[in-house]
């Protein structure tokens, strides 16, 4: 399978996954689908799905919680997993909740939710796998509205001064937070000079672009974190959900159902497949 249609493929498993529970944050996920296509589907990731504690896998760690969909996606189609489990996605008692739990899912390495945390504890198992002398490297998706966290700019400094060149921070830089743009709640414009200033790697590319992002998240500069600011589309997919933040965290009407299906190239049957 083409990379491109493993992200489409990912995208239609966010959307399915989300209309089977409540409380869905589609519009997040959809932004990252290609990012995790290549992390995944494309050798750059290292890992065993059949054995998720292998000893010298890479880890990847989803810091921007919220949109765990597109993580639940991945993982079942990597074959973490049963995909039909995700039928229960914030059921009652299922493990599958609105942000992800470690432990509970096989291929999860952190409960993230509350932002500005999961790119530090990304960048604290980095440093241990160095000072391990393990070859694996960490990779972190982090929101650009997350950003405005300030402990993230802590873990920055952290990661530049432990010379973690096993460390890679993937920006999915949609441009938009919650509620509103970045730029009118706290912009934080030109985050690929922030970030050389702080002592990483940064590459500057086209987070829906497969090629280039295998090529960003491959490179890597001895002594310096990697920094891939991926700009990104929210709601990426779906055509009236893009670059439109009241799809931050809501679920569509019938008539925009049929419109989601279409751009999903999916039929209400294929729906309910997973
Ligand atoms: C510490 C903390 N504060 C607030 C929230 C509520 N919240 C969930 S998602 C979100 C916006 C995140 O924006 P961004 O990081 O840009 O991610 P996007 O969904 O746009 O990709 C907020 C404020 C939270 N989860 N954690």
């Amino acid at each position: 399978m083409k990379i491109e249609e493993r992200a489409l493929a990912i995208r239609q498993c966010i959307f399915k996954i989300a209309c089977y529970g409540s409380g869905a944050h589609i519009a997040p996920a959809l932004s990252m689908a290609d990012l995790m296509a290549v992390l995944y589907f494309d050798e750059v990731l290292r890992y065993d799905a059949k054995n998720p504690a292998w000893d010298d896998r890479d880890f990847f760690i989803l810091s921007k919680g919220h949109a765990c969909l597109a993580l639940y996606a991945t993982l079942s189609m990597a074959g973490f997993f049963d995909s039909n489990e995700l039928k229960t996605f914030t059921h009652s008692g299922s493990r599958f909740g609105g942000h992800p739990k470690m432990g509970d899912i096989p291929g999860v390495e952190a409960s993230t939710g509350a932002l500005g945390h999961g790119m530090l504890f990304a960048a604290g198992i980095a440093l241990a796998n160095k000072m391990d002398g393990k070859d694996s490297r960490v990779y972190t998706i982090v929101g650009d509205g997350e950003c405005e966290e300030g402990s993230m700019w802590e873990g920055f400094m952290a990661a530049a001064y432990h010379k973690l060149d096993n460390f890679v921070v993937i920006i999915d830089y949609n441009k938009y937070q919650a509620m509103d743009s970045l730029e009118k709640i706290m912009g934080l414009n030109d985050f690929s000079s922030k970030l050389k200033a702080f002592g990483f790697s940064v590459a500057d590319i086209d987070g829906h672009d497969c090629a280039a992002i295998k090529q960003a998240l491959t490179e890597r500069e001895l002594g310096k974190p990697r920094a891939v600011i991926a700009n990104t589309i929210k709601g990426r997919g779906i055509s009236f959900m893009e670059g439109k933040p009241i799809w931050h965290c809501r679920m569509p009407n019938e008539e925009e159902m049929e419109i989601a299906l279409a751009d999903l190239h999916m039929t209400a049957e294929e729906l309910k497949i997973l």
